[in-house]
C-alpha cells in the first residue's frame, strides 16, 4: 500500500445572495444558469494551482451544488485580440529594459470555464473533494468479492449517458454516431472541453450497448466494439478536427467514474486529468491484451487509486486490505 500526501481543504467565508436562474422551461435539472447570483458558498473543496482550478461546494435554491472553475489556456490565434489598447496594464516592476505588469484582457477573452453540478449528491461532493489517496491492487478475487457487490448496490447515476444515447441532451454536440446496437457508439466532446482549441481536444465515445460496466467486463466478444470505437473514432476526429491518430490518446479509465462503457480520446498535447499510469489503459493495449488472452481483464490484478472517503476505499479497508497484512499476502487468496 502506498499513500500520497494529504491535500488541504480551505475554508472560505459563507456568502449569501439571491439566486437568478433562467428556469423558464421544463424540469429544473434542464434549467440554464445565467449567473451565480444567490449562490451560497459553503466550502472550497479543492484547489490546484498547476491546473488553475478551484472547486466549491455550495447551495443553490436550497440544494447542494458543486462548481468547478478553470482558467482556460491562451488561444494563439487570438493574440491580436490580447495585445491591443483594450488590454489595460498595471505596472508591478520596472528595471532597465525589464517590466512586469498585470494585464487585464477584454472580458470576451477572459472567460473562465465553469462546470456546475446541481443538485449534487454526496457522491459528487466526495468525488470533487481533495482527499488522501491510497493505491489499491485489485485481484480477480477482490473484484468479485468487494468491488462488484458494491457496484451492483451503489454507483453514480449514468442518467447523463442515457440522455446522450437517447438524444435527449447534447444531441447538437455529437461528432459521430454508429447506431449499431452491438458495436455502435456516440462520439462527442467531453464536458471538460470547451470545443475551441483542438490542442486541448477531449472527446468521449459512449457505447450504445448497455451492461459493460468497465474494463473488467471486456473480453474477446467485445473486440469488434473496441476496434470499431478506435477506428471510427480516430477517423471522425481527423475529419472534424484535423487531428491525426498519431496526435491522439485513446484510453479507458479503471476505475471509471461512470460504469457504462466509454472511451476517452484526448490530444497528446493536453495534460488530461486521469491520464495516469494508475488510471488510464490505452485502448490499443487493451485490444492486444485481449487478443493474447480472452480472460485477461477478468484475471489481471488491476491497480488504481481510491480516495479516503470513497465507498470503494472503505470497502477494501473493511476487508483488511489496509491492515498490517500487505497486499502481497492478500493476493495469495
Ligand atoms: O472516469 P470516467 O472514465 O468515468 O470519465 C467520464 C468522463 O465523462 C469524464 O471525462 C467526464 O468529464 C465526462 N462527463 C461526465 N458527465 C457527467 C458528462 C456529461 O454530462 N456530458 C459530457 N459530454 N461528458 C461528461
Amino acid at each position: 500500500m502506498k499513500m500520497s500526501g494529504k491535500m488541504e481543504d480551505s475554508e472560505v467565508p459563507i456568502k449569501k445572495q439571491k439566486l437568478d436562474v433562467d428556469c423558464n422551461q421544463g424540469d429544473d435539472n434542464d434549467a440554464m444558469l445565467s449567473n451565480f447570483d444567490g449562490f451560497e458558498i459553503l466550502k472550497v473543496i479543492s484547489e490546484n494551482t498547476r491546473s488553475k482550478t478551484v472547486t466549491v461546494h455550495g447551495k443553490m435554491k436550497g440544494e447542494n451544488a458543486v462548481v468547478l472553475l478553470e482558467k482556460k489556456p491562451f488561444d494563439a490565434k487570438h493574440m491580436n485580440r490580447y495585445l491591443t489598447e483594450e488590454t489595460s496594464l498595471k505596472n508591478t516592476l520596472k528595471n532597465d529594459i525589464y517590466g512586469t505588469y498585470e494585464a487585464f484582457l477584454p472580458s470576451t477573452e477572459n472567460a473562465v470555464k465553469a462546470v456546475v453540478i446541481h443538485p449534487a449528491t454526496d457522491k459528487h461532493i466526495q468525488k470533487y473533494t481533495d482527499q488522501e489517496r491510497f493505491v489499491i491492487e485489485e485481484t480477480e478475487n477482490l473484484y468479485k468479492t468487494v468491488t462488484l457487490p458494491l457496484l451492483e448496490s451503489k454507483q453514480l447515476s449514468v442518467q447523463w449517458v442515457y440522455n446522450i444515447l437517447e438524444k435527449k441532451q447534447e444531441a447538437d454536440r455529437i461528432v459521430y454516431e454508429d447506431t449499431d446496437p452491438e458495436i455502435g457508439f456516440i462520439l462527442l466532446p467531453d464536458m471538460k472541453w470547451d470545443r475551441k482549441d483542438p490542442a486541448a481536444l477531449y472527446l468521449v465515445a459512449i457505447a450504445h450497448k448497455h451492461g459493460i460496466k468497465s474494463l473488467r467486463d471486456l473480453n474477446a466478444s467485445k473486440l469488434p466494439l473496441l476496434k470499431n470505437i478506435l477506428n471510427q473514432g480516430k477517423n471522425a476526429i481527423m475529419k472534424k478536427y484535423n487531428v491525426p491518430s498519431w496526435k491522439l490518446h485513446a484510453y479507458i479509465h479503471y476505475q471509471p467514474s461512470y460504469y457504462h462503457f466509454h472511451v476517452h480520446f484526448t490530444n497528446i498535447k493536453l495534460e488530461a486529468p486521469g491520464f495516469d499510469a494508475d488510471r488510464a489503459h490505452l485502448l490499443t493495449d487493451v485490444i492486444e491484451n485481449i487478443e493474447m488472452m480472452d480472460t485477461y481483464y477478468e484475471k489481471k490484478t488491476l491497480t488504481f487509486v481510491a480516495r479516503e472517503t470513497e465507498d470503494l476505499f472503505l470497502k477494501f479497508k473493511e476487508n483488511g486490505c489496509f491492515d498490517e497484512t500487505s497486499q502481497d499476502e492478500i493476493k495469495k487468496d
